[in-house]
């Protein structure tokens, strides 16, 4: 755990030439061969496959080839040529595996064969794909009930072997479809179905060359969602407003270099992003949000008295909206001290916002984990929902809605069934397609997998690709859980952490990357995605094989089902060899996928309708709802406050620059300043010095919560930073060990990993004696 990096403050802008420098330096980390490098131009292209990193569309997946230096570490990490084959894991019982840190593990490559659990020796061994199958299958018939096994996805997976995998898990009997998305933007699906109906955005790429205002609240787009800044240096270029909601100045939010532009690089100039910054403290945007609609009802009752020129969109809230008598009569009786307070944003600061709000047009309003991630997410985003209605900022060209996702088809997989919480019409469809009676009961997400895990009621868990053990809160609860089981089963693409936490029986199962062609009796087959822009498009691979042993993930979901129902109902296998009679099936079940293999046949694919966009209102009145949310002054959080007075610090985990969610591509972030290290914490000044601290020194982090359990994370770099006063930020998963399992967003259950509260001590620090958080020492 010796920090041997550095911390220096990054002067460039952000993209430009160290994006270049760093694609070439992860080309040859992952030594990915010549012959490759032409799969980093078949990225995004009509005929090529679609990026499997972030879930940001591209103009009509044509044109030019759309630089992201993420996007090239992404696909670099898939082609990579290293390999793990079965003699890698002859040489390394589990138990050595487990001391190897995060970053070492994936870096050993790709998998090549399945891979079975052997108690005797400790270690993997192969097992033939048959035989896995019929493992998985033993086990399943072997459950007292359908509900103790738990089917989790990641958001990689494809539409095609997503809706499959639904399927056989529901035609085996249980909803307990835990995903990543329950860990991410699930505030957003939930939530806004009570306000606007439909739990996805409402804008198209082309909105954005329209909006007057683009309001960016709790995201990172330099980093994590690169082909955004495209569009934002485009709309900056033109004179729009961007404001940045964040308790951090993002760099990427301040200046950008186009790396696409070759003027722009050769005179080494840059735009600025950003014409504003507000910076609330963590979870404070709820009260932030609250106070801007304030503000902007205070100025149309001013304008309604002087007869000036009214602030509310009055035409559309009459036609389309219910609930705004409650909703100003709430916003009304706010009281200003407290939505200060809470927001930590001051007076002037909600001024300069709420102009920027009103005097636009048209504003888009964008937001990423740092807002869904807390435990009054769901009322943040409903809150932003009704600032947009307010003038009418909802379906119309240049203004809406626009929850970026993470994974590259994390919305997809929602959209064809993975959801624990499946409505009634779902299941009536899919009973009246494939003849089954579908399970009604509600499932597990996945705070509720773990619990069940840990409580003995779910002893099979299956993952369709991420990295459960690490993603997850509470990790050593979570370990524990996952250890409990009867059966862990992993598909996957590289060896990860899940993997080495397993169950009784354990199962790896490797399986083709998005890059790689995938031949069903010897026909090319194409998978399909949904992006955060509700575009559906086909992908292929163009790289052989990692090995040729992989199978496609389709292929293995439905073998998989053959093995543990037979296929008297559905014919499992049929539908491996041809993915269209997949899209066949998903057609008949959702509306909208009508002409589904034609449609996406076509360059760019189509737009899956979002009926709020129409501005036709998918709710029980069949109009938007202004929702009314009170501010909460006694959560877990307070009560810590009260408790331990300024000490009690609020800590955010994010990602750096070289990651990918649990998989670490290095060690540097380099738009924050950091240089071969992750444990580090960013703290404000005044903190340090209140709390007796130096940047530079170690420190060991604590969380607070009241259920007896000591939570602890050891060995950080503390850096002074620009972050708000009892705020500290710090990167996931390292911290994972620190988010309470029952901490979790209200009426979405998301594990509040942007808000939890935490002490900090002077390293080597003991409450009793050290238990070591797992995770990835670096
Ligand atoms: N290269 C790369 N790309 C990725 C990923 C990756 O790991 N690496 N992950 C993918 C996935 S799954 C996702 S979900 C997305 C995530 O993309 P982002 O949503 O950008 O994710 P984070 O890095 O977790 O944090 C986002 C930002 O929220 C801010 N923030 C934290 N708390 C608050 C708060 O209370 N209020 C406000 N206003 N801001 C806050 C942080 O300062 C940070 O700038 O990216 C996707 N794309
Ligand atoms: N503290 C904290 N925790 C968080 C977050 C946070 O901000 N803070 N963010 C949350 C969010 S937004 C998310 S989305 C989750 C992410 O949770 P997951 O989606 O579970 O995690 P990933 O790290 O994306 O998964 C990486 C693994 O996926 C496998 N993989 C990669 N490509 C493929 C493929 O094509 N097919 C298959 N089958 N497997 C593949 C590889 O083996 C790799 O090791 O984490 C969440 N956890
Ligand atoms: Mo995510």
């Amino acid at each position: 755990m010796a920090n041997k990096g550095h911390v220096a403050p990054y002067t460039n802008p952000a993209g430009g030439w160290g994006a270049l420098k760093y694609v070439a330096l992860n080309l040859y980390r992952e030594r990915v061969g010549a012959g490759k490098l032409t799969t980093l131009l078949a990225q995004n292209q009509p005929d090529g496959f679609d990026c499997p990193g972030c879930a940001w569309p591209d103009r009509n997946h044509a044109s030019t080839f759309e630089f992201c230096e993420n996007g090239v570490k992404a696909v670099a990490a898939e082609a990579t040529s290293k390999r793990v084959r079965p003699d890698f894991f002859a040489r390394h019982t589990v138990e050595e595996l487990l001391q190897q840190s995060d970053y070492e593990l994936e870096q050993h490559g790709r998998l090549t064969a399945p891979m079975m659990y052997d108690r005797a020796s400790g270690k993997y061994v192969p097992i033939p794909w048959d035989r896995a199958f019929a493992l998985i299958a033993t086990h399943l018939q072997a459950l007292d009930d359908p509900d103790q096994a738990a089917f989790y996805t990641s958001g990689r997976a494809s539409n095609e072997a997503a809706f499959l995998y639904q399927l056989f898990a529901r035609m085996y009997g249980t909803n307990n479809f835990p995903d990543c998305s329950n860990m991410c933007h699930e505030a957003t699906s939930r939530g806004l179905p009570h306000t606007v109906g439909v739990g996805k955005g409402t804008v198209l790429l082309d909105d954005f060359e329209l909006a007057d205002a683009i309001l960016i609240f709790g995201q990172n787009p330099a980093t994590n969602h690169p082909r955004m800044m495209g569009e934002l240096h485009a709309c900056a270029k033109r004179g729009a407003a961007i404001v940045s909601i964040n308790p951090l100045k993002e760099r990427g939010l301040e200046r950008f270099q186009d790396p696409q532009s070759p003027g722009a690089m050769l005179l080494n100039s840059s735009t600025r992003i950003s014409s504003l910054f507000v910076q609330p403290r963590l979870g404070g945007d709820f009260a932030l949000i609250k106070a801007v609609a304030k503000r902007v009802l205070e100025l149309d009752d001013k304008a309604a008295a002087t007869g000036g020129p009214r602030v509310l969109d009055s035409a559309f809230i009459d036609a389309h909206t219910q609930g705004f008598g409650a909703f100003a009569r709430d916003l009304r009786a706010e009281s200003w001290p407290l939505l200060l307070e809470e927001s930590g944003v001051a007076r002037e600061q909600i001024e300069r916002l709420t102009q920027v709000y009103v005097r636009s047009e048209r504003v888009i309003a964008c937001w990423g984990m740092g807002l869904t991630q807390h435990r009054n997410s769901v009322a943040a985003i409903q809150m932003l929902s009704n600032l947009m209605m307010m003038r009418g900022n909802i379906g119309r060209p240049g203004a809406g809605l626009c929850p970026v996702r993470g994974h590259s088809n994390v919305q997809g997989d929602r959209t064809v069934g993975i959801d624990e919480q499946p409505t009634p019409a779902f299941l009536d469809r899919l009973q009246h397609v494939f003849g089954f009676e579908p399970p009604r009961r509600h499932g597990y997400d996945v705070v509720a997998t773990i619990e069940a895990m840990r409580a003995g009621r779910v002893k099979v868990f299956i993952g369709l690709g991420g990295n459960f053990a690490m993603a997850t809160p509470d990790t050593p609860l979570t370990w524990q859980g996952l250890r409990q089981c009867a059966l862990t089963v992993h598909v996957a693409t590289k060896l990860n952490r899940s993997h080495l936490v397993h169950g009784h029986d354990a199962l790896i199962l490797p399986t083709l990357g998005r890059t790689e062609t995938d031949l069903q009796n010897g026909v090319a087959q194409g998978v399909t995605v949904e992006d955060s822009m509700s575009m559906v498009h086909i992908s292929y691979g163009i790289n052989q094989p990692a090995s040729p042993a992989l199978l496609s993930e389709v292929a293995i979901v439905a073998r998989m089902a053959h093995a543990a129902l037979g296929s008297g109902t559905v014919d499992w296998l049929a539908r491996a060899a041809n993915y269209a009679l997949i899209r066949d099936d998903i057609e008949k079940v959702f509306d909208g996928f009508h002409d589904y293999n034609a449609r996406v046949a076509k360059p760019g694919g189509f737009h899956l309708k979002v009926a709020s966009r129409e501005r036709e209102w998918d709710t029980p009145g069949a109009k938007a709802q202004f929702l009314v949310n009170a501010i909460e002054r006694d959560t877990p959080l307070h009560r810590a406050r009260k408790q331990h007075g300024e000490r009690l610090l609020t800590m955010m985990t994010m990602r750096s620059h070289d990651q990918y969610n649990t998989t670490i591509y290095g060690l540097d972030d380099r738009y924050r300043g950091v240089f071969g290290l992750r444990r580090v914490v960013f703290i404000n000044k005044e903190d340090l010095r209140m709390l007796g601290l130096q940047s530079g020194g170690m420190v060991d982090i604590t969380s607070v919560w009241d259920d007896g359990v000591e939570r602890r994370a050891d060995g950080f770099l503390l850096v002074e930073y620009d972050i708000p006063r009892g705020c500290v930020g710090a990167y996931y998963p390292e911290t994972n060990p620190l988010v309470p399992l029952a901490s979790v967003a209200t009426g979405a259950s998301t594990p509040t990993s942007k808000s939890i509260p935490v002490l900090l001590h002077p390293a080597g620090f003991s409450v009793r004696p050290a238990s070591s958080a797992p995770g990835s020492g670096t």
